[in-house]
Protein backbone atom coordinates (compact mmCIF):
# COMPACT_ATOMS: atom_id res chain seq x y z
CA UNK A 1 0.00 0.00 0.00
CA UNK A 2 1.06 3.41 -0.85
CA UNK A 3 0.91 4.71 2.64
CA UNK A 4 2.81 1.95 3.96
CA UNK A 5 5.94 3.59 6.19
CA UNK A 6 9.15 1.93 6.20
CA UNK A 7 8.67 1.16 9.82
CA UNK A 8 5.40 -0.53 9.46
CA UNK A 9 7.65 -3.34 7.11
CA UNK A 10 9.35 -3.87 9.35
CA UNK A 11 7.41 -4.89 11.90
CA UNK A 12 5.07 -7.35 10.12
CA UNK A 13 8.55 -8.68 8.51
CA UNK A 14 9.89 -9.54 12.40
CA UNK A 15 6.04 -10.87 13.11
CA UNK A 16 6.63 -13.13 10.15
CA UNK A 17 9.70 -14.09 11.78
CA UNK A 18 8.57 -14.42 14.80
CA UNK A 19 5.49 -16.51 13.83
CA UNK A 20 8.08 -18.68 11.91
CA UNK A 21 10.35 -18.94 15.06
CA UNK A 22 7.41 -20.39 17.19
CA UNK A 23 6.09 -22.69 14.76
CA UNK A 24 9.52 -24.06 15.16
CA UNK A 25 9.98 -24.21 18.90
CA UNK A 26 6.51 -25.89 19.21
CA UNK A 27 7.70 -28.47 17.19
CA UNK A 28 6.44 -30.69 14.41
CA UNK A 29 2.49 -30.36 14.22
CA UNK A 30 2.03 -34.31 13.40
CA UNK A 31 3.12 -36.08 16.39
CA UNK A 32 3.56 -39.33 14.73
CA UNK A 33 6.00 -37.96 12.62
CA UNK A 34 5.08 -39.70 9.64
CA UNK A 35 8.16 -38.41 7.40
CA UNK A 36 11.90 -39.02 7.98
CA UNK A 37 12.92 -40.66 11.35
CA UNK A 38 13.94 -38.50 13.96
CA UNK A 39 17.17 -37.63 14.87
CA UNK A 40 19.31 -36.66 17.96
CA UNK A 41 18.79 -33.15 17.53
CA UNK A 42 14.81 -33.41 18.23
CA UNK A 43 15.55 -34.71 21.72
CA UNK A 44 13.35 -32.32 24.05
CA UNK A 45 11.82 -34.38 26.52
CA UNK A 46 8.56 -35.63 24.42
CA UNK A 47 8.01 -38.93 23.70
CA UNK A 48 9.11 -40.11 20.20
CA UNK A 49 6.18 -41.98 18.76
CA UNK A 50 7.36 -45.53 16.56
CA UNK A 51 5.51 -48.31 14.76
CA UNK A 52 6.21 -51.94 14.31
CA UNK A 53 4.03 -54.09 12.63
CA UNK A 54 4.53 -58.03 12.97
CA UNK A 55 4.09 -60.77 10.79
CA UNK A 56 4.23 -64.48 9.70
CA UNK A 57 7.65 -64.45 9.87
CA UNK A 58 8.90 -61.13 9.69
CA UNK A 59 9.06 -57.88 11.16
CA UNK A 60 8.45 -54.18 9.55
CA UNK A 61 10.33 -51.79 9.41
CA UNK A 62 13.68 -54.04 10.49
CA UNK A 63 15.26 -50.57 11.40
CA UNK A 64 13.93 -48.31 13.78
CA UNK A 65 15.56 -44.50 14.38
CA UNK A 66 14.92 -42.75 17.63
CA UNK A 67 16.91 -39.38 19.16
CA UNK A 68 18.87 -40.13 22.54
CA UNK A 69 17.30 -38.69 26.26
CA UNK A 70 13.70 -39.12 25.43
CA UNK A 71 11.11 -42.04 26.32
CA UNK A 72 10.58 -44.24 22.85
CA UNK A 73 6.84 -45.36 22.50
CA UNK A 74 6.33 -48.25 19.98
CA UNK A 75 2.82 -49.14 18.76
CA UNK A 76 3.40 -52.80 18.20
CA UNK A 77 0.61 -54.47 15.95
CA UNK A 78 0.68 -57.96 15.24
CA UNK A 79 -0.43 -58.30 11.45
CA UNK A 80 -0.10 -61.85 11.21
CA UNK A 81 -1.94 -65.08 12.07
CA UNK A 82 -0.58 -66.90 14.71
CA UNK A 83 1.04 -64.90 18.23
CA UNK A 84 3.97 -62.77 17.55
CA UNK A 85 5.50 -60.37 20.41
CA UNK A 86 8.22 -57.64 20.05
CA UNK A 87 10.99 -57.79 22.61
CA UNK A 88 14.13 -55.29 23.73
CA UNK A 89 15.20 -57.97 26.12
CA UNK A 90 15.99 -56.63 29.43
CA UNK A 91 14.38 -53.08 28.06
CA UNK A 92 11.04 -54.11 27.83
CA UNK A 93 8.81 -56.63 25.69
CA UNK A 94 4.98 -56.59 24.94
CA UNK A 95 2.81 -59.26 25.86
CA UNK A 96 2.27 -62.55 23.44
CA UNK A 97 -0.40 -61.14 20.68
CA UNK A 98 -2.43 -63.31 18.88
CA UNK A 99 -3.00 -62.39 15.25
CA UNK A 100 -4.99 -59.07 14.57
CA UNK A 101 -3.95 -57.64 18.35
CA UNK A 102 -1.82 -54.87 19.25
CA UNK A 103 0.03 -53.24 22.01
CA UNK A 104 2.08 -50.18 23.02
CA UNK A 105 5.95 -50.88 24.00
CA UNK A 106 7.38 -47.87 25.98
CA UNK A 107 11.21 -47.55 26.25
CA UNK A 108 12.96 -45.32 28.54
CA UNK A 109 15.23 -42.61 27.18
CA UNK A 110 18.35 -44.44 25.50
CA UNK A 111 22.04 -44.22 25.68
CA UNK A 112 23.57 -43.58 21.85
CA UNK A 113 23.61 -47.09 20.19
CA UNK A 114 22.11 -50.05 18.18
CA UNK A 115 19.45 -51.97 20.16
CA UNK A 116 18.49 -55.15 18.94
CA UNK A 117 14.52 -56.12 18.72
CA UNK A 118 13.00 -59.76 18.31
CA UNK A 119 10.02 -61.44 18.37
CA UNK A 120 10.44 -64.51 21.28
CA UNK A 121 8.56 -67.15 20.06
CA UNK A 122 11.48 -69.57 19.77
CA UNK A 123 13.02 -69.92 16.28
CA UNK A 124 11.05 -66.54 15.07
CA UNK A 125 13.99 -64.43 15.51
CA UNK A 126 16.31 -67.03 13.49
CA UNK A 127 13.85 -66.89 11.11
CA UNK A 128 14.18 -63.13 10.71
CA UNK A 129 11.92 -61.79 12.99
CA UNK A 130 14.75 -59.21 14.58
CA UNK A 131 15.97 -55.70 13.85
CA UNK A 132 17.56 -52.47 15.18
CA UNK A 133 17.00 -49.74 16.49
CA UNK A 134 19.31 -47.22 16.41
CA UNK A 135 19.58 -44.45 19.16
CA UNK A 136 21.23 -41.06 18.65
CA UNK A 137 24.45 -40.62 16.50
CA UNK A 138 23.70 -42.94 14.51
CA UNK A 139 20.03 -42.11 13.44
CA UNK A 140 19.80 -40.53 10.59
CA UNK A 141 22.68 -41.98 8.70
CA UNK A 142 22.61 -44.73 5.90
CA UNK A 143 22.47 -47.75 7.29
CA UNK A 144 25.91 -49.46 7.33
CA UNK A 145 25.36 -52.94 6.50
CA UNK A 146 24.51 -54.76 9.38
CA UNK A 147 24.94 -58.34 7.31
CA UNK A 148 27.43 -61.17 8.46
CA UNK A 149 30.57 -61.75 6.25
CA UNK A 150 30.24 -64.84 4.75
CA UNK A 151 33.10 -66.21 6.84
CA UNK A 152 30.51 -65.83 9.80
CA UNK A 153 27.56 -67.05 7.97
CA UNK A 154 28.98 -70.12 7.25
CA UNK A 155 30.60 -70.45 10.87
CA UNK A 156 27.17 -70.14 12.36
CA UNK A 157 25.28 -72.49 10.51
CA UNK A 158 27.90 -74.82 10.25
CA UNK A 159 28.35 -74.59 14.50
CA UNK A 160 24.46 -75.70 13.95
CA UNK A 161 25.20 -78.73 12.77
CA UNK A 162 27.85 -79.69 14.97
CA UNK A 163 25.56 -78.85 18.25
CA UNK A 164 23.60 -81.63 16.65
CA UNK A 165 21.82 -83.44 18.19
CA UNK A 166 22.13 -81.02 21.39
CA UNK A 167 21.58 -82.25 24.54
CA UNK A 168 18.28 -80.01 26.21
CA UNK A 169 16.53 -80.83 29.64
CA UNK A 170 12.86 -83.13 29.59
CA UNK A 171 12.01 -85.50 26.46
CA UNK A 172 8.47 -85.75 25.05
CA UNK A 173 6.65 -88.40 23.92
CA UNK A 174 7.75 -91.37 26.52
CA UNK A 175 5.82 -94.36 26.82
CA UNK A 176 3.34 -94.51 29.35
CA UNK A 177 2.88 -98.25 31.37
CA UNK A 178 -0.56 -98.15 31.99
CA UNK A 179 -1.99 -100.22 35.18
CA UNK A 180 -3.49 -102.89 34.34
CA UNK A 181 -6.61 -103.67 36.88
CA UNK A 182 -7.81 -107.61 37.39
CA UNK A 183 -10.74 -106.95 35.10
CA UNK A 184 -7.95 -105.84 31.95
CA UNK A 185 -8.83 -102.83 31.79
CA UNK A 186 -6.21 -100.65 31.49
CA UNK A 187 -5.88 -96.90 33.50
CA UNK A 188 -3.42 -94.77 32.66
CA UNK A 189 -3.51 -91.55 34.57
CA UNK A 190 -2.87 -87.88 33.31
CA UNK A 191 -1.98 -84.55 34.80
CA UNK A 192 -1.96 -81.31 32.88
CA UNK A 193 -0.04 -78.16 34.54
CA UNK A 194 2.22 -75.24 33.60
CA UNK A 195 6.24 -76.38 33.43
CA UNK A 196 8.90 -74.77 31.90
CA UNK A 197 10.33 -77.01 29.03
CA UNK A 198 13.91 -76.11 27.38
CA UNK A 199 12.92 -76.26 23.81
CA UNK A 200 16.59 -75.63 22.33
CA UNK A 201 20.05 -75.24 24.09
CA UNK A 202 19.62 -71.13 24.22
CA UNK A 203 15.61 -71.73 24.91
CA UNK A 204 13.32 -72.21 27.90
CA UNK A 205 9.90 -71.38 27.95
CA UNK A 206 6.47 -71.70 29.84
CA UNK A 207 4.74 -74.71 28.11
CA UNK A 208 1.97 -76.53 29.21
CA UNK A 209 1.74 -80.45 29.46
CA UNK A 210 0.59 -83.87 30.48
CA UNK A 211 2.97 -85.28 32.78
CA UNK A 212 5.38 -82.14 32.86
CA UNK A 213 6.92 -83.57 29.18
CA UNK A 214 6.02 -82.10 25.30
CA UNK A 215 4.71 -83.75 23.65
CA UNK A 216 2.82 -85.86 26.41
CA UNK A 217 3.38 -89.22 27.34
CA UNK A 218 2.50 -92.24 24.22
CA UNK A 219 -0.28 -93.89 25.09
CA UNK A 220 -0.39 -97.24 23.60
CA UNK A 221 -3.72 -99.91 23.62
CA UNK A 222 -4.71 -103.15 21.12
CA UNK A 223 -8.08 -103.27 19.88
CA UNK A 224 -10.48 -104.41 22.26
CA UNK A 225 -8.79 -103.52 25.28
CA UNK A 226 -11.11 -101.62 28.40
CA UNK A 227 -9.33 -97.93 28.53
CA UNK A 228 -9.25 -95.64 31.22
CA UNK A 229 -7.53 -92.02 31.39
CA UNK A 230 -7.98 -90.54 34.27
CA UNK A 231 -6.96 -86.37 33.73
CA UNK A 232 -6.22 -84.01 36.56
CA UNK A 233 -6.34 -80.48 36.13
CA UNK A 234 -3.70 -78.73 37.76
CA UNK A 235 -4.08 -75.46 35.25
CA UNK A 236 -5.29 -72.28 35.80
CA UNK A 237 -7.63 -72.33 33.54
CA UNK A 238 -10.58 -75.64 33.06
CA UNK A 239 -9.58 -77.87 30.13
CA UNK A 240 -10.74 -81.20 28.84
CA UNK A 241 -9.33 -84.11 26.41
CA UNK A 242 -10.42 -84.86 23.36
CA UNK A 243 -9.09 -88.48 21.97
CA UNK A 244 -8.62 -86.86 18.69
CA UNK A 245 -9.33 -90.35 15.84
CA UNK A 246 -10.56 -92.85 18.21
CA UNK A 247 -14.27 -93.81 17.74
CA UNK A 248 -15.68 -93.42 21.53
CA UNK A 249 -18.89 -93.25 23.04
CA UNK A 250 -20.14 -89.55 22.42
CA UNK A 251 -19.96 -88.67 26.33
CA UNK A 252 -16.04 -88.90 26.25
CA UNK A 253 -15.47 -86.94 23.21
CA UNK A 254 -14.42 -84.23 25.06
CA UNK A 255 -15.70 -81.34 23.83
CA UNK A 256 -17.15 -78.78 27.49
CA UNK A 257 -20.65 -78.46 26.77
CA UNK A 258 -21.22 -80.93 24.43
CA UNK A 259 -20.24 -84.24 25.85
CA UNK A 260 -18.66 -83.70 29.45
CA UNK A 261 -18.51 -80.59 31.86
CA UNK A 262 -15.54 -78.20 31.66
CA UNK A 263 -12.30 -79.77 33.89
CA UNK A 264 -12.29 -76.90 36.47
CA UNK A 265 -8.74 -76.40 38.00
CA UNK A 266 -8.25 -78.71 41.01
CA UNK A 267 -10.56 -81.37 39.35
CA UNK A 268 -10.18 -84.21 37.53
CA UNK A 269 -12.41 -86.17 34.59
CA UNK A 270 -12.40 -90.34 33.96
CA UNK A 271 -12.22 -90.93 30.19
CA UNK A 272 -13.42 -94.76 29.73
CA UNK A 273 -14.03 -96.36 26.56
CA UNK A 274 -13.51 -99.57 24.31
CA UNK A 275 -10.95 -99.52 21.74
CA UNK A 276 -12.43 -99.75 18.25
CA UNK A 277 -10.08 -98.66 15.76
CA UNK A 278 -6.64 -98.74 14.66
CA UNK A 279 -3.60 -96.31 14.16
CA UNK A 280 -2.07 -93.39 14.81
CA UNK A 281 -4.21 -91.53 16.84
CA UNK A 282 -3.85 -88.39 18.98
CA UNK A 283 -5.48 -87.04 22.45
CA UNK A 284 -5.07 -83.34 23.40
CA UNK A 285 -7.18 -80.38 24.85
CA UNK A 286 -10.05 -79.26 23.92
CA UNK A 287 -10.74 -76.65 25.67
CA UNK A 288 -9.18 -72.96 24.25
CA UNK A 289 -7.29 -75.12 22.04
CA UNK A 290 -6.21 -72.26 19.94
CA UNK A 291 -3.80 -71.40 22.97
CA UNK A 292 -3.82 -74.88 25.41
CA UNK A 293 -2.75 -77.35 22.29
CA UNK A 294 0.25 -75.31 20.71
CA UNK A 295 1.55 -74.62 24.20
CA UNK A 296 2.34 -78.63 24.87
CA UNK A 297 -1.33 -80.10 25.53
CA UNK A 298 -0.60 -82.95 22.98
CA UNK A 299 -0.14 -86.30 23.08
CA UNK A 300 -0.19 -89.90 20.34
CA UNK A 301 -2.39 -92.68 21.10
CA UNK A 302 -1.46 -95.62 19.08
CA UNK A 303 -2.93 -98.44 17.76
CA UNK A 304 -1.46 -101.55 16.33
CA UNK A 305 -3.29 -102.83 13.49
CA UNK A 306 -3.55 -106.40 13.07
CA UNK A 307 -2.80 -105.76 9.39
CA UNK A 308 -0.22 -103.03 10.03
CA UNK A 309 3.10 -104.57 7.97
CA UNK A 310 5.25 -103.47 11.13
CA UNK A 311 8.91 -101.50 10.70
CA UNK A 312 12.38 -102.23 12.31
CA UNK A 313 12.18 -98.68 13.95
CA UNK A 314 8.66 -97.17 14.63
CA UNK A 315 8.94 -93.36 15.00
CA UNK A 316 6.09 -91.03 16.11
CA UNK A 317 6.81 -87.04 15.46
CA UNK A 318 4.76 -84.95 16.62
CA UNK A 319 4.59 -81.53 14.78
CA UNK A 320 3.90 -78.20 16.39
CA UNK A 321 4.21 -74.31 16.03
CA UNK A 322 2.83 -71.22 17.53
CA UNK A 323 4.42 -70.27 22.01
CA UNK A 324 7.27 -72.91 21.41
CA UNK A 325 8.11 -72.31 17.89
CA UNK A 326 8.42 -74.81 15.28
CA UNK A 327 8.83 -78.29 16.93
CA UNK A 328 9.54 -81.68 16.22
CA UNK A 329 8.57 -83.90 19.52
CA UNK A 330 9.11 -80.15 21.39
CA UNK A 331 12.20 -79.48 20.76
CA UNK A 332 13.84 -77.13 17.97
CA UNK A 333 17.34 -77.98 15.61
CA UNK A 334 19.79 -78.30 16.91
CA UNK A 335 18.18 -80.18 20.55
CA UNK A 336 15.58 -82.31 18.01
CA UNK A 337 16.36 -86.01 18.03
CA UNK A 338 17.55 -87.52 14.99
CA UNK A 339 15.88 -91.04 13.73
CA UNK A 340 19.27 -93.79 13.62
CA UNK A 341 18.92 -96.75 11.41
CA UNK A 342 20.82 -99.74 10.14
CA UNK A 343 21.44 -100.33 6.54
CA UNK A 344 18.14 -101.97 5.29
CA UNK A 345 16.35 -101.49 8.07
CA UNK A 346 12.83 -100.37 7.33
CA UNK A 347 11.38 -97.20 9.02
CA UNK A 348 8.40 -96.03 9.51
CA UNK A 349 7.47 -92.37 10.74
CA UNK A 350 4.26 -91.29 12.22
CA UNK A 351 3.86 -87.60 11.98
CA UNK A 352 0.83 -85.68 13.33
CA UNK A 353 0.20 -82.38 13.09
CA UNK A 354 -0.37 -80.64 16.70
CA UNK A 355 -0.12 -77.44 15.10
CA UNK A 356 -2.00 -74.21 13.28
CA UNK A 357 0.12 -74.48 10.15
CA UNK A 358 0.69 -77.07 7.56
CA UNK A 359 3.92 -78.71 7.13
CA UNK A 360 5.45 -80.37 4.07
CA UNK A 361 7.79 -82.82 5.81
CA UNK A 362 10.82 -83.67 2.98
CA UNK A 363 13.54 -86.35 3.55
CA UNK A 364 16.04 -85.99 1.69
CA UNK A 365 17.98 -88.97 0.02
CA UNK A 366 14.89 -91.38 0.33
CA UNK A 367 11.55 -91.50 -0.99
CA UNK A 368 8.91 -92.02 1.74
CA UNK A 369 5.99 -94.42 1.00
CA UNK A 370 2.89 -93.28 2.47
CA UNK A 371 0.90 -96.51 3.87
CA UNK A 372 -1.84 -94.80 6.33
CA UNK A 373 -3.40 -91.55 6.53
CA UNK A 374 -5.68 -90.18 9.70
CA UNK A 375 -4.72 -93.83 10.75
CA UNK A 376 -6.24 -95.54 8.36
CA UNK A 377 -3.72 -98.20 6.08
CA UNK A 378 -4.24 -97.66 2.05
CA UNK A 379 -5.12 -100.12 -0.44
CA UNK A 380 -2.10 -98.50 -2.58
CA UNK A 381 0.42 -97.36 -0.80
CA UNK A 382 2.11 -94.35 -2.57
CA UNK A 383 5.36 -93.10 -2.52
CA UNK A 384 6.57 -89.22 -2.05
CA UNK A 385 9.80 -87.10 -1.07
CA UNK A 386 7.63 -84.08 0.67
CA UNK A 387 4.60 -85.23 2.53
CA UNK A 388 2.00 -82.33 3.79
CA UNK A 389 0.45 -82.79 6.97
CA UNK A 390 -2.17 -80.62 7.51
CA UNK A 391 -2.82 -79.87 11.30
CA UNK A 392 -5.15 -82.42 12.97
CA UNK A 393 -3.86 -84.95 10.35
CA UNK A 394 -1.65 -88.12 10.98
CA UNK A 395 0.67 -89.39 8.14
CA UNK A 396 2.30 -92.63 8.25
CA UNK A 397 5.30 -93.48 5.84
CA UNK A 398 7.80 -95.98 5.55
CA UNK A 399 11.17 -95.51 4.42
CA UNK A 400 13.97 -98.34 3.04
CA UNK A 401 17.13 -97.10 4.78
CA UNK A 402 18.94 -97.80 1.66
CA UNK A 403 21.68 -95.20 1.26
CA UNK A 404 24.09 -94.44 4.41
CA UNK A 405 24.77 -91.18 5.58
CA UNK A 406 23.22 -88.45 7.37
CA UNK A 407 20.17 -87.06 5.96
CA UNK A 408 18.65 -83.79 6.00
CA UNK A 409 14.65 -84.55 7.05
CA UNK A 410 12.62 -80.72 7.57
CA UNK A 411 9.65 -78.82 7.44
CA UNK A 412 10.28 -77.46 3.49
CA UNK A 413 8.34 -74.23 4.59
CA UNK A 414 11.79 -72.79 4.58
CA UNK A 415 10.83 -69.76 7.24
CA UNK A 416 10.48 -73.24 9.50
CA UNK A 417 14.12 -74.49 8.94
CA UNK A 418 16.49 -72.23 7.75
CA UNK A 419 17.42 -68.74 8.21
CA UNK A 420 20.89 -66.49 7.64
CA UNK A 421 21.97 -68.00 11.02
CA UNK A 422 21.43 -71.74 9.70
CA UNK A 423 19.05 -74.82 10.36
CA UNK A 424 16.28 -74.24 13.30
CA UNK A 425 12.83 -75.26 14.17
CA UNK A 426 12.16 -78.44 12.21
CA UNK A 427 14.89 -79.97 11.24
CA UNK A 428 16.22 -83.31 11.92
CA UNK A 429 18.30 -86.16 10.35
CA UNK A 430 17.73 -89.63 9.45
CA UNK A 431 21.21 -91.53 10.04
CA UNK A 432 21.60 -94.46 7.95
CA UNK A 433 24.58 -96.70 9.84
CU1 LIG B 1 6.52 -76.17 8.75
Amino acid sequence: MRGTSRLQRVVSHLAAALLILALAWLGPLDPDGGGAAPRAQDAGGAPVHLTVTLADISVDPVRLEAPTGVPIVIEVRNAGGIPHNLSFGELGATPMLDGGRSAELTLPALEPGEYEYVCEVPGHADAGMRGVLVVGAGAGQPAEDPEMTPEEMAAEHEAGVAAFPAPTEGKGNRPLKPEVLQDGTKVFELTASVIRWQVDQATTVEAWAYNGMVPGPMLRARLGDRVRIVLRNELPEPTAMHLHGMIVPNDMDGVPGLNQPSILPGESFTYEFTVRNTGSNMYHSHFNAAFQVPMGLLGAFVVRDPDDPGADVDYTMVLNDGPLGFTLNGKSFPATEPIVAERGQVVRIRYMNEGLQVHPMHLHGMPQEVIALDGHLLDSPYLMDTVLVAPGQRVDVLVEATEPGAWAFHCHILTHAEGPHGMFGMVTALIVE
